[in-house]
């Protein structure tokens, strides 16, 4: 059985960073045909050649092309696993990556792919990493929630896999110096919101931290007691959704205590 936290970090770091910006079928300045003996002077040929736009520069969308790129990879090396199953999460919800089979023990792991820029100093990032939305799935971890497969309880277990880049806006393709830690979330949270207007739970900002799983608590249970406490802002939307959520979970305790009394009824008329 393999540990999964220790195979994701060894297979992370052989992700080398390789997108080179947005393709561009045909230009103006485009010499056909096209011959390239190697990916450097591919890369050279379609830059030359026009067809090469540069990747954005904003933040989330630049994380957005990242983390598909990063569980792309981690995907294809699943692939090469005797059973081992993974999907994918949706766009806007929690987590980005499932992954499942017995190779790994069974049971279902959460595992989030972060992108963060370093800052100027090179010893943090520039602003603090979101581990979790903290008002909806987080702290109501036995209910199913919108957006997520299921319940936050339900895995075996949640991993990060933070990817730190330094931007160059100069470069087409806006990445350097790409490292990927891979983490627990609970040992690299702190105890502060990573937005002030969103109810975001953040990580701590060092990277050395971050590389050492080196956040704000001791124990996972003193992580999620300081953050199920936490006075988040409830809107009326996630009121709506909570109330959704408990009304199916009683829904669904309903048919079971019902299924199981039906049994024993039955078992009671044939004995
Ligand atoms: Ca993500």
């Amino acid at each position: 059985m393999l540990d999964l936290e220790q195979w994701l970090r060894g297979q992370c770091q052989d992700y080398r960073f390789d997108l080179r910006g947005v393709f561009r079928r045909d230009s103006e300045m485009a010499v056909w045909p096209v011959h390239a003996a190697d990916a450097a002077e591919l890369e050279a040929r379609l830059a030359s050649g026009g067809h090469i736009l540069p990747l954005p520069k904003e933040p989330a969308a630049l994380a957005n092309v990242l983390e598909v790129s990063i569980v792309d990879f981690v995907l294809t090396r699943l692939r090469q696993i005797d059973g081992a199953e993974a999907s994918r999460g949706s766009e806007r919800g929690y987590p980005d990556l499932e992954i499942s089979g017995a190779a790994f023990g069974g049971g279902f792991h959460a595992i989030d792919v972060k992108c963060a820029r370093r800052s100027a100093s090179g010893n943090t990032t520039q602003s603090a990493i979101t581990l979790y939305t903290g008002n909806t799935y987080f702290r109501h971890p036995t209910l199913h929630w919108p957006g997520v497969p299921r319940p936050f309880d339900d895995y075996v277990s949640h991993l990060d896999l933070i990817a730190i880049y330094t931007l160059r806006p100069d470069l087409p393709h806006r990445v350097d110096d790409l490292e990927i830690i891979v983490q627990e979330p609970w040992r690299i949270a702190s105890r502060s919101r990573s937005s002030k207007t969103r109810e975001y739970i953040g990580a701590v900002k060092n990277i050395d931290d971050l590389r050492l799983g080196r956040g704000a608590f001791e124990t996972p249970a003193a992580f999620y007691g300081y953050w199920r406490r936490f006075h988040f802002t409830i809107s009326q939307e996630v009121q709506r959704q909570y109330e959704l959520a408990l009304e199916a979970t009683r829904q669904e305790l309903a048919a079971y205590r019902a299924a199981s009394e039906g049994t024993s009824t039955t078992e009671g008329r044939s004995i």
